[in-house]
């Protein structure tokens, strides 16, 4: 049986100064040698080292700029003479080297790599084992060296950063983004290890996964395999376990290659959550030589799921759309964008994407988008996902930028394009492969086309090479050029009438309201952005006084214009607020508003509407920016909104043809049936209209109901506004801006009980409280609270539940506890006994 030897011990790492000193570099580094981790990379070895100080806080990432700019040395010393006895050949295996890097065995050259995102294997049998410990060398020349390079060779490309990342094949992101730090890692950053094996191993495993009408589950995988010398001259056997099921197939001498299909007869769905269970099934390969069944040389295993996917991007009477069908079922997506979760993403394990990615699904997320800046992320990320039922959209990796066609480019794309796929193919959560990020949009708009003056600019990856090797490869699954893409040359790339959209002039240019403007088939990315929780930005910037434009706070927004972007966000709907602690809480309200606006809009328009996946679900770094789960993995005001906003029932108070209707979306299988109590109420309480409407939709279906003249027309807008109740939900619509409208000063009375990990927070309004919010993280910076916005008529009450704060010294609520009355001053404490 192949035998595995993991290269994780006895790593060093050295600064190389053979081409270039780094000024900043501290005299420590100079002749000595760190301990590495592997996986790791540089900057996580030198913060360990304590040599350069946490790039996370204050402005220390522009301080710690040169580690990017650095060559960087890893060294360890083999001793595999024991494994290696018996077999007789010997790989050294790397799953990801990040990214230049010259590897030396023995002083002997092995070969060099410049892509990130592939894998390498060289061969290094007699070479690894006697002796006291062959030297292994691994030597990282900068990225930017590399990139600056290829950029000289095939001349300038435009890109919507300053930075080279479109030259390189190493994950975008790490040059900085409108929501990251410019941290240019280098590193061994996926496992490397010896493999020893004889006769022959299995080389690529292709499952292909479908389903029957008769509900016969078949799985037909394609192996290769690689011989041996010796080997070429055996018969071998693979042999195939889907659940209970086995098939077999012998592989003639000299044959690489061969099928192997299994069925499964009634095979149980994998379903996206929310649609039905996550049945996954055991798949295992083993490879044995014909005469020695008994004695496996290889194996595999994965988790494969039954289920079909198809993309109906069909032309109707309002252009095209583009819908997945799931199982049959036509899906309304509520996704979120993802990004790398960590700037320096080999701290990301499997605990944190179980975390990061159970958030989503605890509010109500069913598709995740992998983002094509980042990276194709690791087995876990795609494990988990299919254990939840998030469905996942895998970008390829191109982001923002032209893309050269050009060699020494076009076969690392080709090559890296392929192998992921052929990786990432056993996973049933995967839907679709995308060709790039906002790249056929740039060239449109962005003034591309003179720049380029005929030079490549990816056109051919996005329109050709990828959707050959999607095609060649993993032919059950759907492939779309690009985000946003419209599906033909001849349309806009950002057509709302056709295929994705990406909606951006709303938050860069415009006021919230303005979602309401369009109705696009699929939008794959919209946003608002707002701070992180307060203490994520306590602890991360120093400032004193800690102030929306302190140096520090500007330095964690890294959009164009951001801070300024929100005030204009701001400025229709709330007066501008006078400190920091206001400016927090309206900036956060106004994400979750600017989100809700969208959401509603868009879900009340399916099917026209298939679907949203909002700009981002979480952060790399502390940072303002649109993500709803910050850097210090703390939930904002808007994950808690995500949870009614996606969830298959919601209702909506909403303008249609100038009138104001009900809307009830209900995504479910089932048909909603219910009465709805609508009030017209003024500030006081008072309820100078009321009704009840019957609510009835069908399932996956959206119902508009008419309402009378005496709710819709309120005799003061400033002092009345519109409540619809149903089975639970609730919709409310005032009909001015927060600023016009004349809240009562907040009033409340609050009870704290104690309970097992935490306290429960007892609100009770005594005036209307609109989108009160407890901040946890304001009480004790462990503490969460449970719940997020939410709005109280006079006499109602909301418990929150806040895990990890004691209860102690309540009166810190008061600092905590807020709502927009009064554009967001805190609230007065009332008495109890009132
Ligand atoms: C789109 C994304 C990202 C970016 C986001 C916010 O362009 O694809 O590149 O971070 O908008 O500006």
């Amino acid at each position: 049986m192949k035998v595995s030897t993991p290269l994780t011990d006895g790593w060093t790492v050295r600064l190389d100064t053979t081409r270039h000193r780094p000024d900043q570099a501290p005299d420590a580094l100079l002749d000595a040698a760190l301990p590495a981790a592997v996986p790791g990379c540089v900057h996580t070895d030198l913060l360990a080292a304590g040599l350069i100080p946490d790039p996370f806080l204050d402005r220390n990432e522009t301080d710690v700029a040169w580690v990017g700019r650095a060559d960087w040395s890893y060294r360890t010393r083999l001793d595999a003479g024991a494994d290696a006895a018996g077999h007789e050949r010997t790989d050294l295996v790397f799953d990801g080297l990040d990214t230049v890097a010259e590897i030396r065995l023995g002083g002997e050259r092995l070969g060099a790599t410049r892509n990130m995102h592939r894998s390498y294997r060289y061969d290094v049998t007699g070479r690894t084992g006697g002796g006291p410990g062959t030297l292994l060398e691994v030597d990282f020349t900068s990225a930017y060296q590399e990139a600056e390079r290829v950029r000289d060779l095939l001349g300038p490309r435009p890109n919507a950063y300053s930075e080279p990342f479109n030259f390189v094949r190493k994950m975008a992101s790490s040059f900085g983004w409108d929501w990251g730090p410019t941290l240019v890692t280098a590193g061994i950053w996926r496992s490397a290890r010896l493999e020893h094996w004889s006769v022959a191993r299995l080389a690529e495993v292709r499952p292909e996964v479908t389903v029957g009408a008769d509900g016969t589950g078949r799985v037909r995988l394609r192996v290769e395999v690689e011989r041996t010398e010796g080997g070429a001259a055996r018969a071998l056997r693979a042999v195939v376990r889907v659940g209970d099921a086995e098939a077999g197939v012998e592989l003639p001498p000299g044959a690489t290659t061969a099928d192997v299909d299994v069925e499964v007869p009634d095979a149980a769905l994998w379903w996206p959550r929310g649609y039905g269970d996550q049945h996954l099934y055991a798949c295992a390969l083993t490879l044995t030589d014909a005469d020695a069944p008994a004695e496996p040389l290889d194996g595999w295993e994965r988790r494969v799921g039954f289920r079909t996917v198809e993309l109906d991007t069909s032309a109707d009477a309002a252009g095209s759309g583009f819908t997945l069908v799931v199982n049959g079922v036509r899906t309304f997506v509520r996704g979120v964008n993802w990004i790398p979760d960590d700037a320096l993403i080999t701290r990301v394990d499997a605990a944190r994407y179980r975390r990061r990615l159970t958030q989503a699904a605890a509010a109500g997320v069913d598709l995740v988008r992998v983002w094509g800046g980042g990276v194709y992320e690791s087995e876990d990320f795609y494990d988990i996902c299919d254990e939840l039922g998030l469905m996942v959209w895998q970008d390829f990796l191109f982001a923002c930028a032209a893309y050269p066609e050009e060699e020494p480019l076009r076969s690392e794309v080709e090559a890296e394009a392929r192998e992921n796929v052929v990786r990432l193919m056993p996973h049933a959560s995967l839907v679709l492969w995308n060709g790039n990020n906002e790249n056929l949009w740039g060239f449109c708009d962005w003034e591309w086309e003179p720049q380029l003056a005929g030079a490549s600019w990816g056109e051919g990856y996005y329109l050709d090479v990828l959707p050959r090797v999607v095609a060649a490869t993993d032919p059950t699954r759907p492939y779309w050029a690009g985000s946003p893409w419209s599906g033909s040359r001849d349309l806009h790339p950002n057509d709302p009438a056709h295929g994705t959209s990406h909606s951006w002039e709303v938050w860069n240019r415009l006021d919230h309201s303005a979602y309401r403007d369009d109705v696009p088939r699929f939008v794959a990315e919209f946003g608002w952005q707002a701070p992180p929780a307060h203490a994520t930005l306590r602890r991360a910037v120093t400032d004193d006084p800690l102030t929306p434009d302190s140096p520090g706070v500007l330095h964690h927004q890294k959009a164009e214009d951001g801070n300024g972007k929100l005030a204009r966000g701001l400025a229709p709907h709330f007066a501008a607020p006078e400190d920091y602690d206001t400016w927090h809480y309206l900036t956060q309200v106004n994400q979750v508003r600017a989100v809700a606006t969208g959401v509603e809009h868009w879900r009340a328009h399916w099917p026209h509407c298939a679907g949203v996946i909002l700009w981002q679900l979480n952060d790399c770094w502390p940072v303002t920016s649109w993500a709803a789960v910050d850097g210090d993995e703390r939930e904002k005001p808007l994950y808690h909104e995500l949870g009614r906003l996606y969830a298959d029932r919601l209702l909506t108070l909403r303008r249609r043809d100038g009138r104001l209707v009900l809307t009830a979306v209900n995504q479910s299988a089932t048909p909603w049936s219910c009465a709805a109590s609508v009030r017209r109420l003024d500030v006081h309480g008072a309820v100078p209209a009321e009704q009840r409407v019957p609510v009835d939709v069908p399932a996956r279906a959206v119902a508009d109901i008419e309402l009378p003249d005496t709710l819709t027309t309120p005799d003061d807008p400033r002092r009345e506004f519109l409540v619809a109740d149903a089975d639970g939900l609730r919709a409310v619509h005032f009909a001015v801006p927060d600023r016009q409208f004349a809240y009562p000063p907040a009033e409340a009375v609050v009870k704290v009980t104690r309970e097992d990990g935490g306290a429960r927070v007892t609100v009770t309004a005594h005036t209307l409280l609109r989108d009160l919010l407890l901040q946890a993280d304001r009480l004790h910076p462990d503490a969460r609270a449970d719940r997020g916005l939410v709005t109280l008529l006079p006499g109602e009450s909301a418990e929150v539940a806040v895990a990890g704060w004691d209860g102690e010294a309540p009166e810190a609520l008061q600092g905590a506890l807020r709502a927009v009355n009064g554009s967001g001053a805190p609230i007065l404490f009332g008495d109890a006994s009132r």
